[in-house]
């Protein structure tokens, strides 16, 4: 997500002209496009692929009586229950039968006395991230991430659910995993998921402000700017996690052991594809470029020296930087395409008929939606899937217990990001 704020339509317009001084500021000091503009917009618009082959959508309110406020993501427990859990970026976790006309969300845990979240906090702090644990039926823990205060830092903590109430959360049961301090408020990621391999990966944001001024993207001895992947069944001496012998620095003198992967700039929300076990991520950029990346053991994604495919920092690297998979221009001539991507699913349910197999990401700002097919290093097939009238905010994509999609979306007030949200399907027309 990026600096939209809820309560002045002018803050957009405002963040729009900023981002627009820093871009202009960042090809002052070295940013350019060695690859052209052209090249790029083709490849965010005029992909190979038939329309048949990545149908367009429409988007239907998913729980037509529910609302929330500002929900950030939709997961499930995979517990075999049909039950939804929505993150409220205040604090509250919200938990509901998975029916379409399911009339109430109980709150199934609530933070907010923890959390650091708007209107006090930054815009884009809050109760942020969600996954069960893959042995959530017999142990009920689950691991969230939020924002916290003095000092203002991102936490990562183990809850439980109470053994005589499979839909409360216990509040006193909260272990905290780990603590990464955030020198500013925006870019925080972050996503908690498992992988296949039953180790927790998060995403952490460069620590914010713009042109990652610590050069945390590109410094393997903070976590910021990375995705991390760590033990939570086991631990190490003093940690509350382990560090898995195989993680890819483990070895290096002066890296941190938990990373994965590094060089990214704000990581808000990445997947793995259930059939091949591949990891996707949404990186957002800063002036220019929205990308999606294959993120892979080690691997380097080349923030701050690049945003997306092209040269961001004058600077060397003696690192092998991996390019994304597709990026999208931010704006091409007076058009705005999109300003903060919103990392998606490879969709592998079955109402969709057609986007079986596909990538599906979209813009938090612009409400656009994209869809890719990917095999053997290639982009097979990607184009733009939704255009919206009147967007609704992007916040989130997420999983049912069926694999089915639902997007999480501010509703939109006049052009700017209204206090409530909702769920929302994709129907393929
Ligand atoms: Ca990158």
């Amino acid at each position: 997500m990026i600096s939209v704020d809820p309560e002045g339509g002018a803050r957009l317009v405002l963040y729009g002209l900023s981002s627009l001084l820093l871009g202009l500021a960042g090809a002052c000091t070295g940013g350019d496009q060695p690859s052209g503009p052209a090249a790029a917009v083709a490849q965010a618009t005029q992909p190979a692929g038939s329309v048949e082959s990545l149908p367009s959508v429409t988007l239907s309110r998913a729980f037509p009586r529910l609302t929330f406020s500002r929900p950030v993501f939709v997961t499930h427990a995979g517990d075999g229950s049909d039950r939804l859990f929505v993150l409220e970026q205040r604090g509250r976790i919200r938990m509901f039968r998975g029916r379409r006309d399911v009339e109430t969300a109980e709150v199934f845990l609530d933070l907010r006395s923890k959390v650091r979240a708007p209107p006090r906090g930054h815009n884009e702090e809050g109760l942020l991230a969600l996954a069960f644990h893959p042995g959530y039926r017999e142990n009920r823990r689950f691991y969230v991430y939020y924002s916290a205060s003095k000092p203002r830092r991102g936490v990562v903590s183990q809850f439980q659910t109470r053994a005589d109430d499979p839909n409360r959360a216990d509040p006193d049961s909260e272990r905290v995993i780990l603590e990464v301090e955030q020198p500013w408020g925006n870019h925080n990621g972050s996503t908690v998921l498992f992988g296949p391999d039953g180790y927790l990966y998060i995403s952490l944001g460069d620590g914010g402000a713009a042109n990652d001024p610590l050069g945390s993207g590109q410094d393997l001895s903070t976590l910021l700017g990375t995705i991390l992947r760590i033990d939570v069944d086991r631990q190490d001496e003093g940690l509350a996690y382990a560090i898995p012998a195989d993680n890819p620095f483990v070895h290096r003198p002066g890296a941190r052991g938990e990373i994965w992967a590094w060089g990214l700039r704000n990581v808000w929300r990445m997947s793995f594809d259930p059939e091949t076990g591949d990891l996707w991520a949404g990186d957002v950029g800063q002036n220019k470029w929205e990308e999606i990346d294959l993120i892979t053991k080690g691997g380097n994604y080349g923030w701050n020296i690049r945003e997306g495919r092209h040269a961001f920092k004058a600077a060397a690297s003696a690192e092998a930087l991996i390019d994304p998979v597709v990026e999208y221009p931010q704006r091409r001539g007076r058009e705005i395409i999109g300003l903060s991507v919103t990392g998606g699913y490879v969709y592998r349910g079955d109402r969709l008929a057609g986007l079986r197999g596909a990538y599906i990401y979209g813009d938090y700002v612009t409400g656009r939606i994209w869809a890719l097919r990917y095999a053997d290093g290639e982009v097979l097939a990607h184009r733009e899937i939704y255009t919206p009238s009147t967007p609704v905010y992007i916040a989130s994509f997420g999983e049912g217990p069926d694999g089915e999609l639902y997007i999480c979306g501010f509703d939109n007030l006049n052009g700017r990001p209204g206090g409530r949200g909702r769920l929302y399907r994709l129907n393929v027309r």
